[in-house]
């Protein structure tokens, strides 16, 4: 099964511009969609995609979302004189028209309605529709924001009407508050709408008290509206991550999306004018692989903002590699969130606690911080001064001069998947199998054999060893990215890769992650050369190491939900922040993990250590190798369907690692410092 990347894009919607001077609209220039689809095309992705053409959405289309009246308006806009497009603007906010602007918005909304089309029926995994005008500040009866007709809402209500789609989660990591689409789906349970923005207590555009952490959605939507106000500006990766590990994602795997849109500004990046954040454009490459194991893949980006034309072209690249499978680049330097983000986390967390199982054990809002924001006098005085007007101006200058790396090229291996199976096993599909006349040498395999061996004729367990060591030989030169070997047994498999990963440079650190109960062969090191993760049920006491990590649940590794809450809050931030070279992942013999929970494992792993993961599996487990096999190959796992409540023994286990751990790996932090003194012990 490989089903491709759609990209929708045509040159038409480059074809309207600001007509007047508006130093609030100069910002939205048709550059960026030109420069954002000839990166695309200079470094190849283009090609690699499925080209969809646009299409006009109809009338019928945009009621979806619009009143009849706001579409009787705009229609007339290709008539009006400058004068006539001045004065019609005027009743909106920070927007502008023009005689081409209502063609555009019909094929930007028509654009986004071909994605999902084209997603829905298959003919393609996922996709990006590159748009001019955004949409997602534009309401029932409003343009706003540089928006006409709201894309993302309308292609949200056409999937639930034309394809019967059930739930739709809409993902909105533009730097803005979409705050069109939160109108449009408030006291809808079946859409749920998660919105991170630069807010600053209210201070930052669309200025509006409903984009705080305390919108929750209204009536039967109630707790469907997440909202993440960030109150700093200079939001790192780190901020955003730990947002996804410890909020959106156990929400959204609770929820059980059947679609995913993203509303994708990359206004959330550095140098951007408008958010002023920190976040390099790879992170945006992890923030697509989190969300691409969710819904079975059916996964729709619409672009949004972005107005730093080097940093947009370079996010969109990003994003585009990872749509098609690439492994993501190692995200460098994440020392964890700032404690801004965790405030507003904090917030949102406990202000969704009522609603999501997965939030039941959050920690309550610190009482010293009110929802309303309390202007000090210094602030008011700065305001009064007219010194903002000059502080924004400086500002301005300051992110686009600040400068970053280009993120590094992304190299895909020639190979994606090799295997290690027994002889006679049948190679899954896609994957090739490390061929037994690569031999190591002789030293190697008669070391091989003293130290892992206790018989002198197993000679096929010997061989699968050797074979390992060649698939880690080539996994280290990058001539495959992953690969799987079903094994004798698993703990001398184990054994064997650690220590030859201990003397090289380029597995420098493994992450290894056990599934199951057993005795670990390894001696736990405290070098940072290998950090375990053991999931089982056996209890291990008095664990104080920092580097080996035993989560016992009481239902053991067959719960699917206590597995996810494991995963998502406590194994992707450690993961993140120990940034190995390599992932190890182990299927202890009999560990009772369900099928869907091993496939969502495997894919989310994939996004560490530029998805180079090793599956260790015990022979007898043939029947799970091919659906462990796809999922290296990148194919999306299958859904878990909505998760039930964790084990309250669970959450306890669960939060106990984190507070034991937090000090030392920061990204698993929940809550502000100075609010987490009575959850310590
Ligand atoms: C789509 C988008 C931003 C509008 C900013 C107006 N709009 N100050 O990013
Ligand atoms: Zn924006």
């Amino acid at each position: 099964m490989t089903m491709g990347t759609a990209l929708i894009y045509d040159e038409e919607m480059t074809k309207y511009k600001l007509l007047w001077v508006d130093p609030a609209c100069k910002i939205e220039t048709p550059e960026r969609l030109t420069v954002s689809h000839g990166a695309l095309v200079r470094t190849g992705l283009a090609d690699r995609c499925v080209s969809v053409p646009v299409r006009e959405a109809t009338d019928a289309d945009v009621l979806l979302v619009h009143s009849e009246e706001y579409l009787e308006a705009v229609k007339k806009t290709p008539y009006m004189s400058l004068e006539q497009l001045m004065e019609f603007t005027l009743q909106y906010g920070d927007v502008y028209f023009h005689p081409n602007i209502y063609h555009c918005a019909k094929l930007a909304a028509g654009a986004t309605l071909q994605l999902v089309d084209s997603v829905m029926t298959r003919r393609v995994r996922n996709g990006l529709a590159l748009v001019r005008p955004p949409g997602h500040h534009s309401s029932t009866s409003a343009a706003n924001g540089f928006c006409v007709f709201n894309n993302v809402a309308i292609a949200t209500r056409y999937a639930k009407q034309k394809y019967g789609v059930k739930r739709v989660l809409i993902v909105d990591w533009d730097v803005h508050h979409g705050q069109g689409v939160q109108y449009a789906f408030e006291d809808d349970p079946s859409v749920l709408y998660f919105s991170w923005h630069r807010y600053e207590h209210q201070k930052f555009w669309p200025n509006l008290r409903e984009s705080d952490y305390s919108s929750v959605g209204k009536d039967k939507g109630a707790g469907f509206n997440i909202n993440v106000p960030w109150n700093k500006v200079g939001m790192k990766n780190s901020d955003y991550l730990s947002v996804f590990c410890h909020l959106l994602l156990p929400v959204a795997y609770e929820f059980c999306p059947d679609l995913v849109l993203v509303c994708a500004g990359f206004d959330s990046a550095i140098g951007d004018p408008e958010g002023h954040m920190c976040a390099t454009p790879d992170i945006f490459a992890h923030l697509s692989h989190l969300l691409m194991n969710l819904a079975e893949g059916k996964l729709c980006l619409v672009l949004e903002g972005g107005y730093n034309l080097t940093s947009l072209a370079q996010s969109v690249c990003q994003t585009v590699h990872t749509l098609l499978g690439d492994p993501a680049p190692q995200p460098a330097n994440l020392q964890g969130p700032c404690e801004s983000a965790l405030e507003s986390l904090h917030c949102a967390r406990s202000a969704h606690k009522p609603y999501w199982s997965c939030l039941k054990h959050a920690a309550d809002k610190p009482s010293d911080l009110s929802t309303q924001y309390v202007q000090t006098e210094e602030q008011r005085s700065e305001e009064h001064n007219g010194s903002e007007q000059t502080e924004e101006g400086e500002q301005e200058v300051k992110a686009e001069e600040v400068v970053w790396a280009e993120p590094p090229k992304r190299s895909t291996p020639p190979l994606r998947t090799a295997v290690v199976l027994p002889e006679g096993a049948a190679c899954p599909d896609g994957c090739e199998p490390i061929s037994s006349s690569v031999d190591p040498s002789a030293l190697v395999v008669s070391q091989l054999g003293e130290k892992f061996l206790r018989e002198a004729d197993e000679r096929d367990a010997l061989t699968a060893l050797c074979k390992l060591l060649t698939l880690l030989g080539k996994m280290e030169k990058n001539e495959i990215c992953n690969g799987l070997a079903l094994v004798h047994d698993v703990a001398t498999a184990m054994t064997c890769a650690v220590q030859h990963c201990g003397g090289n440079s380029l597995t420098n650190r493994v992450l290894i992650v056990c599934v199951g109960d057993a005795v670990l062969p390894s001696p736990i090191t405290e070098d940072g050369k290998t950090l375990v993760v053991h999931i089982g049920s056996k209890e291990i006491k008095d664990q104080k190491s920092k580097y080996y990590i035993p989560v016992c649940l009481k239902k053991g590794c067959s719960d699917v939900t206590g597995f996810m809450q494991a995963v998502l809050g406590l194994l992707l931030p450690l993961g993140y922040q120990y940034d190995p070279s390599l992932v190890l992942l182990v299927w202890m013999p009999d560990c009772g993990v369900c099928e869907g929970v091993w496939q969502q494992l495997t894919g989310l792993l994939q996004g560490l250590a530029q998805g180079h993961t090793l599956v260790l599996m015990q022979e007898n487990e043939k029947a799970s190798v091919d659906v462990t096999a796809s999922c290296l190959l990148g194919n999306p796992a299958a859904c878990l369907g909505p998760l039930d409540a964790p084990l309250p023994e669970d959450v306890e286990t669960l939060e106990r690692l984190r507070l034991r751990l937090q000090a030392d790996w920061n990204l698993l932090q929940t809550t502000a410092p100075e609010s987490r003194g009575d959850e310590e012990h």
